[in-house]
């Protein structure tokens, strides 16, 4: 080719890069899932899961992740450096090209378990063309280089910038204002979260966070942090989750290995809970729709327990059939495979459709519980014990759930006689208040607009269902009302727990207690029952929590709603001069029209929509119920329900 030519290639290479760049900010929902809150976070993860590839394929060690003051993200790692050399086919620095080209993806080499589907993997292009501004450091051969971008353009060609024996890769990046519109504020509890799952998923790997915003002076470094460290994988992670569960067995099952090519990890234990916790991985990204390993791990525990049952002679009493659930019931599980080309399906591309992964799964599971039950003999006999306790509460549950169905079927005729339906027919234009007490309930039903809302009351304290047995759950009056209420039946051909979402009545399901300890008390009571038994409904994002507010200050004819006390002492300071103030320590306190005006009116509400962002944080911060502690369960409302005003 000659130097023309070369050029005149060379720089159509680059329109093409730069289109690749301008299509991630005209459509960056594609590359990252969405603009909020989730896609913000997810600008990390991207960067973060380089430095893991570099860590699982040995060359790293120690990865760190900053919030800085403004915002923007610093994250380091002591891996092989982004190659800095020239790249032949661009003519320019192998560095700009990863950094720039989308689908460059990174690595040049093909060994490493690579993320192809899911919304991770997309690249750090992607991060870059997101960001605002983003510096990119490289220590590598004996020196510092380094270039910067303004969303997504080079701002000058790499530099050496000083020379240094360290290796590795810095990366800085300010998310860009126009395209996260909704907020650029880093949660430091989602960050840390996810660094705390990736050092369990990878062991040996240091990962550490630091909050630059907040101050701690108890700390080493004057800021909030923490440092992640684990040595033995799963087997903590386990640990961890489960540690606000009794122990049934006083050990945990764990194995690690390779089958046919695909590395295995598995860690399980049995609590004297009665729900089940599977947790599955793959290339540390959580497949929370399941997929070939989940299903390898079933059909391996199902098989291995059922086998060993058999021949125990424990199962001759039973009148009837052990099923697989019975297997599960106190089962917590956590399943971690890597995929050298996995194939994501599913709603959200979480379900793993590989084939071959499944045996691999169900072979690793058989063995290890094969010979975990031949060594420990006594605690085999506690889980078929446990299996057998199962499957009889399962007998029972199936007629309540019947019941539950019945009911369901019967549609207008059998709504339950509590709930003030409204007019409209379009589920996705209906909403339903789920209230506290007969008396809120009361005044929601005045206040609302019965075009579109409808008030359910509940009577007090619904039932705990961390504490109870399923077909308590299923013959609970008030939980049988939110069944019925919003159109929602249990069981598919495919799965008998499924939810069925399509007869739902209601697209917003709004949860509506008092602002005070009890209130979110019953709060907590109600995401707990929707996070176990309605779980596809909160990640639908069809559920939300209203907010209340707190006081009225008033002076003559002025009034205004505050929802803190900061907001109460701004209000009264405007208002020069004495004022009256009033503390609503319940709805109940509130006439219909100040419940419309503050809390049930699209126009000037605050809905709080419930996101599962890590689901094995929620599941263990909902565990947290078996305790009585109060605290850790405000704490977890407050952390976990994302403030968005969702009707503006
Ligand atoms: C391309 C090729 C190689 C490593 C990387 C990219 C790399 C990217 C990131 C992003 C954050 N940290 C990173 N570390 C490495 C292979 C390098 C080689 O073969 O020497």
């Amino acid at each position: 080719m000659s130097e023309e030519a070369k050029k005149q290639n060379y720089s159509a290479d680059s329109i093409q890069a730069l289109e690749g760049m301008e299509h991630v900010r005209m459509r960056p929902s594609m590359y990252i899932g969405d603009v909020g809150v989730r896609g913000l976070h997810h600008l990390v993860y991207e960067v973060v899961d380089n430095s893991i590839d570099e860590a699982m394929g040995g060359h790293c060690d120690t990865i760190s992740v900053v919030i800085n003051e403004d915002n923007s993200v610093t994250t380091r790692d002591n891996g092989r450096g982004i190659p800095v050399d020239l790249h032949k086919k661009e003519g320019i620095s192998a560095l700009e090209v990863v950094m720039t080209k989308i689908g460059a993806g990174g690595k040049f080499d093909k060994d490493s378990y690579k993320v192809s589907g899911g919304l991770h993997g997309v690249g750090v292009s992607v991060v870059n063309a997101l960001s605002s501004l983003l510096k990119a450091t490289v220590f590598r051969d004996g020196k510092i280089w380094e270039q910067e971008y303004e969303r997504g353009k080079a701002l000058y060609p790499v530099k050496s910038v000083g020379d240094s024996d360290e290796r590795g890769t810095e990366v800085t990046f300010m998310p860009d204002t126009s395209i996260f519109t909704q907020t650029i504020e880093y949660s430091y509890e989602t960050l840390a979260n996810r660094m705390r799952e990736l050092s369990y998923l990878n062991k040996g790997v240091t990962i550490s966070i630091m909050d630059k915003r907040q101050k701690d002076m108890d700390s080493e470094s004057g800021y909030v942090g923490e440092v992640f460290h684990s040595t033995e994988g799963l087997k903590e992670f386990i640990t961890f989750l489960d540690s606000n569960r009794e122990r049934l067995i006083r050990n945990v099952i764990y194995m690690e290995g390779e089958k046919n090519g695909v590395p295995v990890e598995v860690a399980m234990v049995y609590n004297t809970s009665y729900t089940e916790n599977l947790h599955s991985y793959v290339n540390n990204i959580n497949t929370h729709e399941g997929g070939t390993h989940l299903s390898g791990f079933r059909r391996g525990l199902t098989g291995t327990l059922k086998k060993y049952a058999d021949a125990s002679g424990m199962l001759e009493k039973l009148k009837f059939d052990v099923q697989g659930d019975d297997f599960r019931e106190g089962l917590t599980a956590i399943i971690s495979v890597k995929v050298a080309e996995p194939q994501f399906e599913g709603q959200t591309k979480t379900k793993l459709g590989n084939r071959e992964v499944s045996a691999a799964v169900s072979q690793s599971v058989s063995e290890m519980l094969t010979n975990y039950l031949e060594e420990n003999p006594d605690d085999a006999k506690i889980i078929v014990q446990k299996v057998i306790l199962a499957a009889q509460a399962r007998h029972a549950a199936t007629k309540a759930r019947e019941m539950v169905q019945r009911k369901t079927v019967m549609s207008i005729g059998g709504l339950p006689g509590k709930l003030s339906d409204c007019s409209e027919q379009d589920p996705a234009l209906c909403e339903v208040f789920l209230v506290e007490g007969d008396s809120a309930g009361g005044t929601a039903k005045q206040g609302r607009d019965r075009n579109f809302q409808a008030i359910l009351p509940l009577r007090g304290k619904i039932l705990n269902v961390e504490k109870a047995m399923q077909h308590k759950v299923f013959a609970n009056e008030e939980i049988k009302n939110i069944y019925t209420a919003l159109g929602v039946t249990i069981g598919t051909e495919e799965d008998s727990k499924a939810l069925n979402l399509e007869k739902l009545r209601y697209h917003k399901v709004v949860i509506m207690c008092d602002a005070d300890v009890d209130g979110s008390h019953i709060e907590t009571l109600i995401l707990t029952f929707f996070f176990r038994y309605m779980r596809e409904l909160v990640e639908g994002g069809h559920v939300y929590i209203a907010t209340p507010p707190l006081y009225l200050v008033k002076k003559g004819a002025k009034k205004r709603y505050a929802w803190s006390d900061e907001e109460r002492d701004e209000i009264a300071k405007s208002f020069n001069g004495s004022v009256g103030i009033q503390r609503y320590k319940g709805l109940g306190e509130m006439n219909a029209e100040q419940l419309w005006d503050t809390t049930m009116n699209p126009e000037f509400r605050t809905l709080r929509q419930i996101v599962i962002d890590n689901a094995a944080e929620t599941d263990r911060v909902f565990s947290m119920l078996m305790g009585d502690e109060v605290p850790p369960r405000r704490e977890f409302i407050e952390k976990n329900a994302v403030y968005a005003n969702i009707d503006t």
